[in-house]
């Protein structure tokens, strides 16, 4: 069984709930397709019900503590040693257009530490939860990163710029490399079920630029309870303030990390 404390217990009550909403709303959007104006307009209504969900179910069990949510940015609270850092729907542009690979996102930090993490896929219903020092876990079962040492056996999943964002030469270098000595490249389209794939030992490594706070929180705990290794694109620490992350195992970790720096320095 998962380790499930206090705070997961909440955390993964509040993403049940929100995510039946999300669903019934995706399935207002398959429908939406067809029409001239798409559903843009109602995903982004379906986005921010989602983090009000969110928000109130987590203040009814934990009044007090602070949060960080993509839509509404910074709600504060008088208890300054616990944040919730929410992404309500990773994966917008995935829900938009009807593809059924978005997540709820759910990390809480206790005094500035990322201690407890919830990625939540409701079309799938699987719930990724870690717990700092109890583990990572899929559903019941518990996570380990993949095992793989090698950069021919492994994959690697991405996130590729796209019109008005990102440097795009600078990914165009990357992929340039990553693709002439790995098993391949896959681009999903949500980087908080990339990491918690990470995790699940389905992907090898997972890099990307330009992410959020909210994009990463939990599912950077995730990965490394699961025994993997998070870093920015420098090898350091600064994933939440530059954006810039790395998410693989110990003995692959490093051979991508070099294998990007070069890539971007050619
Ligand atoms: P989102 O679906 O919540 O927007 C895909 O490459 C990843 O990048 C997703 O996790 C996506 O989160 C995030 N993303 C998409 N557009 C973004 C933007 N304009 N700024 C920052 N992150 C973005
Ligand atoms: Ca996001």
């Amino acid at each position: 069984m998962p380790y499930l404390s206090p705070a997961l217990n909440v955390m993964t009550t509040a993403a049940r709930k929100a995510g039946r909403k999300l669903i019934r709303d995706f399935g207002e959007v398959e429908n939406l397709q067809i029409s001239l104006k798409g559903p843009a307009d109602f995903v982004s209504v379906a986005d921010q019900r989602t983090e009000s969900i969110l928000v109130g179910e987590l203040q009814k069990a934990r009044p007090g503590y602070n949060f960080l949510v993509e839509e509404a940015g910074v709600i504060e609270g008088p208890d300054k040693s616990h944040r919730f850092v929410i992404d309500p729907l990773d994966g917008t542009t995935n829900f938009l257009h009807g593809i059924p690979h978005f997540a709820i996102s759910i990390g809480l930090e206790r005094e500035g530490q990322m201690v407890s993490a919830v990625v939540y896929n409701p079309v799938t219903d699987e719930m990724y939860t870690a717990e700092k020092s109890h583990g990572a876990y899929l559903n019941d079962k518990r996570l380990r990163v993949a095992a793989r040492r090698e950069l021919r056996a492994s994959l690697a999943a991405t996130g590729i710029p796209f019109l008005g964002h990102g440097d795009h030469g600078r990914f165009e270098k990357e992929l340039h490399a990553v693709m002439a000595v790995t098993s391949g490249v896959r681009r999903f389209g949500s980087a908080a079920l990339d990491l918690a794939y990470v995790a699940a030992g389905r992907f090898d490594a997972f890099w990307e630029h330009d992410l959020k706070p909210w994009d990463l929180a939990a599912g950077m705990l995730l990965v490394r309870e699961a025994g993997g290794v998070v870093s920015d694109l420098e090898g350091g620490a600064r994933m939440l303030e530059t954006g810039a992350v790395l998410a693989s195992n110990e003995p692959l970790h490093p051979q991508f990390l070099k294998l990007l720096k070069e890539a971007r320095r050619s």
